[in-house]
């Protein structure tokens, strides 16, 4: 069989041969109408009889995987697909290293495997959750076209993580894959199971943010599990991962174009200090300061996604094959860090500083500092478009150890420098760090629809090229008539 291909034949696109596995592909087109309930019940409000210029996966070669048509989103063929087999793979770190990749799920291991897979699947449903309100408030159609593109993705990526539980989990996998359709984000009886998938997606600015600090997490989650042993798990995160890109490109360059809009009507207005809150506002678009608010919050909401700096959970994983670290096949030791000790930043005596752990302990630690990394390279090119207008602001991302509520930093208040504060300074200075009730309102404010083709709303500028190379006007969404 050609694994580039996917045979659209059948009800679940697919790449995996389900047609010669007849006990799973029940099992799926079972778990097939719940799923679509759920997406009726809680993906976009409002479009889902709308036309939508949407990428599809046709193929999983890297060179031309996608075509692009207009779709109902119901519709979308939700597919699995997983990335290429590597013949003779073996497995690259922990204390199996050097043996076959497992193709079967290694018994000893079954039960925190499965927890890895249900985490990483409970995400996805939880952020198209979180993203159901936005689309009636779009700037305008090209974004609330990659609205929907990120959402029946991350419906994809549940699609993904499902087929690895009805394959390999039995009936503790169907169970788990029901489960992952009841819960559901912020609900106080059954939330998602990790914090930041349970916060609000309120207005644009927090969906650009989260799509470039929070979609970057599942980046490094999804490289980190793309290194397992376990060979099923490796190819699926693969193929996840190319889909991911889209996502992130969508959030750095939609924070790209609200700062690059500020700063042409700040421009316009001969405002060059960015501190003149009210003037600025009154222009339409949103302050800088606010946006820094913003990427502090949910830069903070994300390293807790991280888990705990020193986690027994995150050794056991990386030793027994499971998970590894950020790109472990380009990294050079001995990909079992016998002996090995790691710089992580904890709380002592009252005051943050770097202490040396087992490297094997420090493993989220490792990988939340390579996130880290990651997230500046952006910041850096929005930063380069305020320079480029003259405006003396740099957008900075706050200290670890800032409103954090998960890991060492839990039971502290630090400021965005990592200065530890009182309860009551920190009360006093909240809002100067995380954006308060007035910002929210201005921000609110300022999202009312543009659903004219070629149109944007007065605080975003437009991108610079369109999806698919499509010209400027281009109707990305068809809106049916409610
Ligand atoms: N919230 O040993 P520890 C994405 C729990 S995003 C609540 O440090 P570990 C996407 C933890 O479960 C990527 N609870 O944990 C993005 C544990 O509980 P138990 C998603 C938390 O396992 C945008 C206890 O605290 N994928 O794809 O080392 C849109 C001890 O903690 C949290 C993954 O995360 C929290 N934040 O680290 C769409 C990959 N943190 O078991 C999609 C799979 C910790 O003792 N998950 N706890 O009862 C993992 O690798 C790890 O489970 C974690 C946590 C990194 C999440």
């Amino acid at each position: 069989m050609n694994i580039a291909a996917v045979d659209y034949d059948g009800l679940i696109p697919n790449n995996v041969a389900l047609g010669h596995d007849p006990r799973v592909k029940r099992a799926l087109e079972k778990w097939h109408p719940g799923y679509i309930n759920w997406w009726k019940d809680m993906g976009p409000e409002g479009f889902q009889d709308s036309l939508v210029y949407l990428r599809t996966a046709v193929s999983v070669d890297p060179k031309g995987w996608a075509k692009f048509d207009y779709v109902r989103m119901p519709e979308y063929r939700w597919g699995v697909l997983l990335a290429p087999q590597h013949e003779g793979r073996k497995i690259p770190f922990g204390v199996h290293k050097g043996e076959a990749a497992w193709q079967e799920v290694p018994g000893e291991y079954r039960a925190m495997l499965r927890r890895l897979v249900v985490i990483q699947g409970d995400t996805e449903p939880a952020s198209v959750e979180q993203q159901r309100y936005l689309g009636k408030t779009a700037p305008s159609l090209y974004d609330l076209r990659n609205l929907f593109q990120v959402n029946v993705e991350e419906g994809r990526h549940l699609w993904a993580m499902v087929y690895l539980l009805q394959k390999y989990f039995g009936t503790d996998g169907r169970e788990e894959a029901e489960a992952l359709l009841q819960r559901r984000s912020g609900d106080p009886d059954t939330p998602r199971m990790l914090g930041a998938f349970n916060e609000k997606t309120p207005d644009w600015l927090s969906f650009f943010m989260f799509t470039y600090f929070t979609d970057r997490d599942g980046k490094m989650q999804l490289e980190a599990l793309a290194q397992s042993g376990f060979d099923p798990l490796s190819r699926t995160c693969r193929f996840m991962l190319t889909e991911e890109a889209h996502h992130m490109f969508v959030g750095e360059t939609g924070v790209t174009r609200i700062i690059q809009r500020t700063c042409e009507a700040m421009k316009e207005a001969g405002i060059s200090d960015p501190n003149e809150i009210d003037k600025v506002r009154k222009l339409g678009v949103i302050d800088l300061p606010t946006i820094q608010k913003k990427a502090n919050m949910h830069f903070s909401l994300t390293l807790d996604l991280f888990g705990n700096e020193i986690s027994t959970n995150a050794a056991n994983a990386f030793h027994s094959g499971l998970k590894g670290r950020y790109r472990e096949d380009r990294l050079k030791d001995d990909h079992q860090l016998d002996g090995i000790t790691y710089p992580v930043l904890r709380l002592i005596d009252g005051k943050i500083q770097n202490e040396d752990s087992p490297a094997l302990s420090a493993l989220n630690m490792r990988l939340r500092d390579d996130y880290v990394v990651d997230c500046n390279v952006g910041v850096g090119r929005w930063n380069k478009v305020i320079a480029e207008h003259g405006i003396p602001f740099e957008i900075k991302l706050p200290h670890v150890a800032f409103h954090r509520h998960i890991g060492e930093f839990t039971n502290i208040k630090a400021d965005v420098g990592g200065n530890v504060l009182s309860d009551a300074e920190w009360a006093k200075r909240r809002g100067e760090f995380l954006p308060s009730d007035g910002d929210k309102d201005f921000i609110e404010s300022l999202m009312q629809p543009q659903m004219e083709p070629g149109k944007f709303a007065s605080w975003i500028a437009p991108p610079r090229v369109g999806i698919d190379n499509k010209p400027g006007d281009f109707e990305y969404v068809k809106i049916a008539d409610a």
